[in-house]
């Protein structure tokens, strides 16, 4: 195998090389890639589809003058390892190593922060239209998956460029998938577009027409692509983004080093917007990923020789609790209906999909539209269940209040994915969630401490006939795979575990299990606390708390979400209304900044959300990241 690829360091070494070479560095960078991130974990799929689109993306654009956004980000390991990054690789996804999103801080070359799908579009128009605005005259390319292209703002912002008519690139990855398989109408539609033979057949005739040609000028060959081009066009009648105003290029072999060049230079070249249509093969040139680039689209650490994941729990995780608890509720109650939005795996509906396929949506990165067909479902009497991450549910804060909350409407939010999710980092913590929700009239707010719980939550959630939000951590559970039956849970009553003196510890969800490890260290040196499971974030448990303000002096909440405007915050705003005196008060949670990447574990114990954090803020001692301490 050559050995070109220490001699990469930034994307003007790429300049030089032939296409041969370039297949041979795609080589390299494809092994590289295998190895370091089967002992990293990350993106592997998306990345190995797109080395040679990135190399030829850095060999005829000029980063960072020309600015190339990657939607969600996922998928830009390779742009790293050609800007600068190849030395710090191993580091990825850890703690204070490289982040598996571009990051503006980490390079130049990494232009705009992503993370959530279908903003490249929008961002490059912003960064378009200042160009023009400034009068520059660099070029900006969006790379989005046909995937990300399901997503509302990818179509807002198609829509706003066709208006505007700026330059700008948009390269469309299409392998075909998004974490599963993709699903929709575009889908549909780009399918015809690769097979369409006609437009093959053509475009072949004529590249062949121009090849044949002896000692045309260069001139003459770039007028003769150009009419290839507009051949292209005009074969497809009615085509979609021509419609809109985009000049449309391809499909292109997203393997082919020579016809990438090719259609990136005629893109360089061109006025106006223009979209490149690329395919790929997700998970090339692994064996194990190009048969199930699902498994290995986002992967912890594995064995390269047969794709085994090192790290078995050997409990299940919440992911898998719900998985097989909807499938059981839904035999019984035939108005079950799950949605997700792309992550039929990711949130646990997979075998809910195969049980009950005409009782699932997968709506496509379209967490908006998810929520509001949900609220149009409950219309009619059926009760939907829609599974979202934490981090992604941000998208549908308007539709959750417009058109759930406001009318009242019994739908089940599973919220996956709150609180810290480690590796992934910032875009995706799961931070916020009882934040934006807890203000939200109607809404009621659960968290389980256990899978126990768990099940019985989303049992209640089911009978409560209001909209309901149920938060669980990408974590695993604590308890054996046996389960007792169902059990109803009195709406908004917490639930005391311990009962001690002095300090009442009252903890969300996740915090609870920290807080009883707290409160058995503490037992040893005779210190007694309370522990609460507040299970309901609203409505709040108002007779709990006035019974633990009555009988301590120091009360403690903890949560897995920033302190402001969650949890502690109510319990702050009732003990103030209260007019509560002669307490000391204090909370517990993320603070007001961004969380990096890293293990969560690591990261929990940075912000004192483990049992020596509530254990030092029991005892008062050394607690610099506590959100807030107030005596009343
Ligand atoms: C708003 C939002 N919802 C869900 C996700 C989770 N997600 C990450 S990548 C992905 C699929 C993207 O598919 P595509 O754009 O085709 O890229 P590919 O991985 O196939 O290269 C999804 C659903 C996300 N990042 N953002």
């Amino acid at each position: 195998m050559s050995n070109l690829l220490p001699t990469i360091k930034g994307p003007a070494d790429l300049k030089d090389l032939t296409n041969e070479e370039m297949d041979d560095l795609a080589g390299e960078i494809r092994e590289f890639l295998l190895e370091t991130v089967a002992q990293t974990g990350g993106h592997l799929a998306p990345n190995l589809g797109v080395v040679e689109l990135t190399l030829a993306l850095h060999s005829v654009f000029d980063s960072p003058r020309d600015e190339i956004i990657w939607d969600v980000g996922h998928q830009s390991y390779v742009h790293k390892i050609l800007t600068g990054r190849l030395n710090r690789f191993e580091t990825l996804r850890q703690y204070n190593g490289l982040s598996g999103f571009p990051k503006p801080e980490e390079s130049e070359h990494d232009v705009f922060a992503t993370g959530h799908s279908s903003t490249s579009i929008s961002a490059a128009l912003g960064l378009a239209k200042a160009r023009d605005l400034l009068k520059e005259n660099n070029k900006v390319v969006a790379v989005i998956g046909d995937g990300s292209m399901t997503g509302g703002m990818a179509f807002e912002a198609l829509n706003h460029l066709g208006h505007l008519q700026t330059d700008l690139t948009i390269i469309l990855n299409d392998n075909e998938m998004s974490i599963s398989k993709n699903v929709g109408a575009l889908s549909r539609y780009l399918t015809k577009l690769r097979l369409n033979p006609r437009l093959r057949r053509l475009k072949y005739n004529v590249r062949d027409l121009i090849q044949r040609i002896p000692k045309i000028g260069q001139t003459t060959v770039r007028y003769l692509e150009k009419i290839e081009d507009s051949l292209t066009f005009l074969v497809i009648p009615g085509m979609f983004f021509e419609e809109l105003g985009i000049s449309y290029l391809g499909p292109i072999d997203g393997h082919n080093i020579a016809d990438l060049k090719l259609a990136f230079k005629n893109a360089y070249d061109r006025r106006g917007p223009v979209l490149i249509h690329v395919l790929t093969i997700k998970g090339k040139g692994y064996e194990l990923a190009e048969k199930n680039p699902q498994k290995f689209h986002g992967t912890g650490p594995f064995i390269r020789g047969n794709g085994q994941n090192l790290k078995e729990a050997d409990t299940l995780s919440y992911t898998e609790v719900f998985s097989s608890t909807i499938v059981d509720l839904a035999k019984e109650n035939h108005k079950i209906i799950a949605l997700t939005a792309a992550m039929t795996d990711g949130t646990g509906l997979k075998e809910f999909a195969k049980t009950y396929p005409e009782r699932f949506f997968d709506v496509g990165i379209a967490e908006e539209h998810a929520v509001t067909m949900a609220a149009g479902l409950v219309k009619k009497g059926f009760q939907p269940v829609v599974a979202i991450y934490s981090t992604f549910l941000q998208r549908a804060y308007d539709q959750i209040i417009h058109d759930v909350c406001l009318q009242n409407l019994p739908v089940v939010f599973m919220v996956d994915r709150a609180g810290l999710v480690g590796p992934d980092g910032p875009t995706h913590h799961g931070a916020f969630d009882l934040s934006f929700l807890r203000h939200i009239p109607n809404i009621t707010l659960m968290a389980p401490w256990n899978e126990g719980e768990f099940r019985n939550m989303i049992y209640t959630a089911l009978q409560i006939k209001r909209p309901v939000v149920v938060r669980y951590p990408k974590r695993n559970g604590l308890i054996l795979r046996e389960y007792s039956p169902y059990e109803l849970l009195p709406v908004g009553r917490g639930q005391i575990l311990i009962q001690g003196i002095n300090t009442a510890v009252i903890a969300v969800g996740a915090m609870v299990s920290p807080a009883l490890q707290a409160a058995s260290i503490l037992q040893k040196s005779g210190i007694n606390v309370t522990i609460v499971n507040a299970r309901y974030i609203k409505p709040l448990d108002e007779e709990l708390l006035l019974n633990m303000v009555q009988n301590h002096n120091q009360i403690i909440v903890a949560e897995e979400n920033v302190t402001a405007g969650g949890f502690g915050s109510a319990v702050l705003e009732f003990l103030t209304r209260q007019g509560i005196k002669g307490i000391d008060f204090k909370m517990l949670g993320l603070p007001d900044e961004f969380i990096a990447h890293g293990s969560t574990e690591a990261l929990l114990s940075q912000y004192g959300l483990d049992a020596d954090g509530i254990c030092r803020a029991v005892r008062n001692i050394d607690m610099p990241v506590v959100g807030m301490r107030v005596r009343f």
